[in-house]
């Protein structure tokens, strides 16, 4: 063997030291595969780029097209002309084919009407239209542009579907689909204990599942919150209002620090309202808010306490309590969503799958969550007597979600917190609170003032 090697060896620099004409067909034809795999990759990076609603960019100046590669979704920042960032991503359509009929809310650029959208030939759709105001700023206008742009990228059962836009003339116009029954929060306010557990899990599943298209893409939503979501004649949820997301910079860690702008306080984790760090794991952190705005049947998070007070809570380690009849595997799984290091919370694939598991398991849903006076929030403002942290019965029963028994306690001729000390389960039974997990969280609650 060793003798064989050794004489190929020798017979090389007896060569004319030209390769031989096999060797120069393996040449080209390496250099062609490799030319191949570099125009693949470079097409297949475009592809993800455009996503579904791809077009061909050439034509638009002050557009750097290598930033299309280096993120999954396009912003309009590239763009010189926002107007025509916008182009690519939406279909700009012609006003005479938008009929608008009624006001049915409030937008943050102006009105939301209910209206039509018929493209000829084709049946006529109901349709959501966002206008933009007159009287609209340099900054409110670019903001409009860059929802439809973002919108525009996105193709999923649970995130809000835009039809079109009108930015030609005037008013400024984004359609998109119309759902019959309006945003979550208000809602679940009017139809306050008419859902089964699993029909609530269902809600949060597709919340989920269009917060794991975002964030698999790298999006973060910013304001994820049960006003924003909207919900289908079916229940089905899709999240919405994209005006304040933002495309995650290729940093490590996936960060993106604002600039400015109001912050929803009460939905948004810790280190995004002190540095202003934006990530997917702060939207999990809302999404625990969202969990508790859905099976409180869209109570507000963290009652009347002021956003000083809700921080403060927060940063002493209190949580919010669980709501009324919540099932103790959703709280738990709300309280992970809040964990205060970013990297214990669960990412949103998880979440869903974990709902999913709920929803083909609903016996596990059967377990209620307990109050537990330790770890849930009071008042830190709280001035009451010795191991009362509570000003007024009120106070207390609101801090507990319990504030419909308000009455029946003034009706009992109950005033001080000295005098709900003493109280029992008959006692409560008596006093109308009949529902024996209204009892038991009353009760649950009394016993931590002793401890
Ligand atoms: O059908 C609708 N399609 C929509 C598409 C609707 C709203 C938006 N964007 C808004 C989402 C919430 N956000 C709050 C800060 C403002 C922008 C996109 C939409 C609505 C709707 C309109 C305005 C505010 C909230 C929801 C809608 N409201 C309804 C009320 C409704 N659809 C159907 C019935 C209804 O009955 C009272």
């Amino acid at each position: 063997m060793v003798r064989t090697q050794e004489q190929e060896f020798r017979t090389l620099p007896q060569d004319t030291g030209m390769p031989s004409g096999g060797v120069i067909v393996c040449i080209i034809f390496g250099v062609l595969l490799f030319i191949g795999l570099v125009a693949g990759l470079i097409i297949y990076r475009r592809r993800q780029a455009h996503h579904h609603r791809a077009r061909p960019c050439q034509k638009h100046s002050g557009y750097n097209r290598d930033e299309i590669w280096l993120k999954p979704y396009v912003d309009l920042q590239p763009y010189e002309d926002p107007s025509r960032g916008v182009l690519e991503f939406t279909k700009e359509l012609d006003p005479s084919l938008v009929n608008i009929e009624n006001v049915i809310g409030e937008g943050e650029f102006g009105e939301v009407y209910r209206g039509t959208l018929c493209f000829p030939g084709k049946e006529r759709i109901v349709v959501a239209i966002k206008t933009l105001k007159s009287s609209y700023s340099d900054s409110t206008w670019w903001n409009f542009l860059r929802e439809a742009t973002i919108m525009g990228q996105f193709n999923h059962q649970n995130i809000v579907r835009l039809e079109g836009v009108v930015t030609k003339r005037s008013p400024m116009m984004i359609i998109t689909e119309y759902m019959d029954n309006g945003a979550l929060d208000t809602f679940l306010r009017e139809n306050m204990d008419k859902f089964s557990a699993v029909q609530l899990v269902t809600m949060l599943q597709g919340i989920a599942s269009g917060m794991t298209y975002l964030s698999d893409r790298n999006y973060v939503h910013r304001d994820l919150a049960a006003r924003n979501i909207l919900v289908s004649h079916c229940l089905l949820c899709k999240v919405s209002d994209f005006g304040l997301s933002r495309i995650l910079e290729n940093d490590v860690e996936g960060t993106y620090e604002t600039k400015g702008g109001k912050i929803p306080i009460r939905w948004t984790a810790p280190e995004a309202i002190a540095h202003r760090i934006f990530t997917s794991a702060s939207d999990v952190w809302s999404f625990g808010i969202v969990m508790w705005e859905v099976l409180s049947y869209g109570d507000k998070p963290y009652g009347d306490m002021t956003n000083q007070e809700v921080m403060k809570s927060i940063e002493d380690g209190y949580r919010l309590p669980p709501p009324v009849d919540c099932p103790s595997v959703l709280y738990e799984l709300m309280k992970v969503c809040w964990s205060y290091d970013r990297t214990r919370r669960p990412r949103f694939r998880e979440i869903h799958a974990q709902l999913d598991h709920f929803i083909s398991s609903p016996h596990l849903l059967r377990t209620v969550a307990d109050f537990d006076p330790r770890v849930t929030l009071r008042l830190p403002s709280c001035s009451g007597s010795d191991g009362i942290p509570y000003r007024s019965i009120p106070e207390w029963l609101e801090s507990i979600r319990m504030k419909r028994y308000i009455l029946n306690f003034r009706t009992a001729g109950l005033n001080t917190m000295e005098s709900v000390l003493e109280l029992s389960a008959e006692d409560l039974k008596q006093m109308g609170v009949t529902l024996p997990g209204h009892q038991k969280r009353i009760l649950c609650s009394i016993q931590g003032f002793k401890e």
